[in-house]
C-alpha cells in the first residue's frame, strides 16, 4: 500500500510525496477542482463572513477565517475552541459541502489514513505579508485522525516542525491545488506560515486560501 506513494503518478492520479511517516503532499490534487471550491467558498462567505479572529493574547490574527462544518475554529479572549455556533451570527456554520467532504477523505486515504470523514473545515484567507505564527493543532478531540490541508492561490512557504516548538523546521512550498495531510506520529507537530509574497493568481488574484479539514467533535 504504503510503496505506491512512490511509483510515478498514472493517469491522474496526484505525485505524492512523502515528507515523514505520517505527512504526505499530494501534488495538484486538488487543481482541477478549484473553481467548484472557490464557488463554494464565496457561498459560505456570504454566510460566514471571513473576520479577523482575536487570539487569547489579544492580537487580532492577519489571517480572516471562517468555517463550515458541525463545528467551527473560534478564537477569543477566553482561548481557542471549536464551536458548532458561529459567534459573529449565533447561527450554526454553513454546511460543509459533500464534494468537499469526499475530496479530504480521498486525499486521507491516498496518504493510508482510510475513513477519514471530517466534521470541521477552517477556511483561511491569506493577504500579501500575512502570516501564521508556529502552532500546533491541538484543540481537536481525538488526534487518531489526521488533517487535510488544500492550498489555493498563490504559493506559501509552510514551515514543518517537531514535537517541540525548539525543533527546527523544513520549509516546504504549498502551491495552488496541493493537499498536506499528516497525522499519526506528525499530527501534533509545530508548523506554521512565513509571510505571504506578492503576486497575483490567475483565478485568486493577490490571495492565498487554505482549507484545513479536521475531526474535531
Ligand atoms: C495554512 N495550515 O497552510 C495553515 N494545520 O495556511 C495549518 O495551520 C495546518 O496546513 C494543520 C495541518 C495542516 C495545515
Ligand atoms: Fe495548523
Amino acid at each position: 500500500m504504503m510503496d505506491d506513494l512512490f511509483a510515478p503518478p498514472a493517469g491522474d492520479e496526484p505525485h505524492a510525496e512523502r515528507l515523514a511517516a505520517g505527512t504526505v503532499l499530494l501534488h495538484g490534487m486538488a487543481a482541477p477542482l478549484a473553481a467548484t471550491l472557490l464557488d463554494d467558498i464565496r457561498a459560505i462567505a456570504a454566510q460566514a463572513p471571513f473576520r479577523h479572529m482575536v487570539t487569547p493574547g489579544g492580537y487580532r490574527m492577519g489571517v480572516a477565517t471562517t468555517s463550515c462544518g458541525e463545528l467551527g475554529w473560534v478564537s477569543d479572549p477566553h482561548g481557542y475552541r471549536y464551536s458548532r455556533l458561529d459567534p459573529g451570527s449565533g447561527q450554526p456554520w454553513p454546511a460543509m459541502p459533500d464534494s468537499w467532504r469526499q475530496l479530504a477523505g480521498d486525499a486521507a486515504a491516498r496518504a493510508g489514513f482510510a475513513g477519514f470523514v471530517a466534521d470541521a473545515c477552517l477556511i483561511n484567507r491569506y493577504e500579501p505579508g500575512c502570516k501564521l505564527s508556529l502552532h500546533q493543532d491541538k484543540d481537536e478531540r481525538d488526534f487518531s485522525a489526521p488533517i487535510v490541508s488544500v492550498s489555493l492561490g498563490l504559493p506559501a512557504v509552510f514551515e514543518l516542525g517537531g514535537l517541540k516548538r525548539s525543533e527546527r523546521c523544513a520549509r516546504l512550498t504549498l502551491r495552488h491545488g496541493d493537499i498536506l495531510v499528516w497525522g499519526g506520529p506528525d499530527r501534533l507537530r509545530y508548523h506554521g506560515v512565513l509571510p505571504l509574497a506578492g503576486g497575483e493568481h490567475p483565478l485568486l488574484g493577490a490571495c492565498r486560501i487554505n482549507l484545513t479539514f479536521r475531526r474535531a467533535g
